[in-house]
């Protein structure tokens, strides 16, 4: 069938037959996805058994809950965020820090405090490195933003997450930190390691036979708020990481990788001049 055939094979299928309510936008929506389904089978060819193997995929990714993997691992949720940018820059709504994916693991609900907070349980301490950050969250005038909400969230050492790791306890590393009179949030937790999809999940058999890596790098996730400011979903990768530059999730962004300066006696806070955490 041809591409115009097929447009008036869905329009006859899809918009003829309705009767009832119609939702203008849904029926447009299923009217273009599914003529672009049926033009990209007649155009590959595409056998019987292939479409349903591909039927069976998205099955099986949405059972085993890595369809929110699915979406980053082929550039989705990336170029949701790539028209976000574009749209914001129409509107000359530019600068501050970038966005990013916000990824599948994000779970609301974590322990809030003021100014600072420590995200991880201590389980990990021995084998891990500890981790200092701090900020200040500035609004889009350039002023600090006091009572602003910071939201972290990361892996541990193992590269998985709590709550979808469940040998972990509940929240850890992920935290709610309000900012202090002056916009500043601070935290300790420990160095996390990158993740990795499953190995015989949905989405790493798919990358696999596209001949990619599943991996990320190691990485902090952050939601900022504030009333009256649109919230900022983003990250920062940890320098050094192999991956840093090779997400599979696409996620990296220049501004969003800081120096990291690891530390093994107190003392070198001074020698280096860097501010103290705590102080
Ligand atoms: C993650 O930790 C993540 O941040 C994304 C985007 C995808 C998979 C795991
Ligand atoms: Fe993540």
């Amino acid at each position: 069938m041809n591409h115009a055939e097929i447009d008036a094979l869905v329009k006859s299928f899809i918009v003829d037959t309705a009767t009832g309510d119609v939702n203008p936008r849904v029926q447009q929506v299923v009217v273009r996805l599914t003529s672009d389904l049926f033009k990209a089978i007649e155009d590959l060819d595409l056998t019987p058994s292939e479409i349903w193997k591909g039927l069976e995929y998205f099955a099986e990714a949405g059972a085993t809950h890595e369809l929110g993997l699915l979406a980053p691992g082929i550039g989705l949720e990336r170029f949701i965020d790539i028209r976000q940018d574009e749209a914001e820059a129409r509107a000359g709504l530019n600068g501050g820090t970038p966005r990013t994916i916000e990824g599948p693991l994000y779970v609301a609900g974590a322990p809030k405090s003021t100014g600072f907070a420590r995200l991880d349980d201590g389980t990990e301490s021995e084998q891990g490195e500890v981790l200092f950050m701090q900020g200040t969250v500035y609004g889009a005038d350039g002023k600090p933003l006091p009572g602003a909400q910071v939201e972290v969230w990361h892996a541990n050492l193992m590269g998985n997450y709590s709550f979808f790791d469940k040998s972990q306890s509940h929240f850890n590393l992920r935290r709610t930190i309000i900012t202090d009179e002056q916009g500043r949030y601070q935290f300790r937790s420990i160095v996390p390691m990158g993740y990795g999809c499953p190995p015989e999940g949905t989405t790493q058999r798919l990358l696999t036979q596209l001949g990619r890596h599943g991996r990320r790098p190691a990485h902090i996730h952050f939601f900022v708020s504030a009333a009256d400011h649109r919230k900022l979903t983003t990250q920062i990768n940890i320098e050094g990481d192999e991956y840093c530059w090779d997400d599979f999730a696409f996620a990296s962004r220049e501004g969003l990788v800081p120096s990291v300066t690891r530390i093994s006696d107190p003392a070198e806070l001074d020698q280096k001049q860097l501010s103290k955490p705590f102080a």
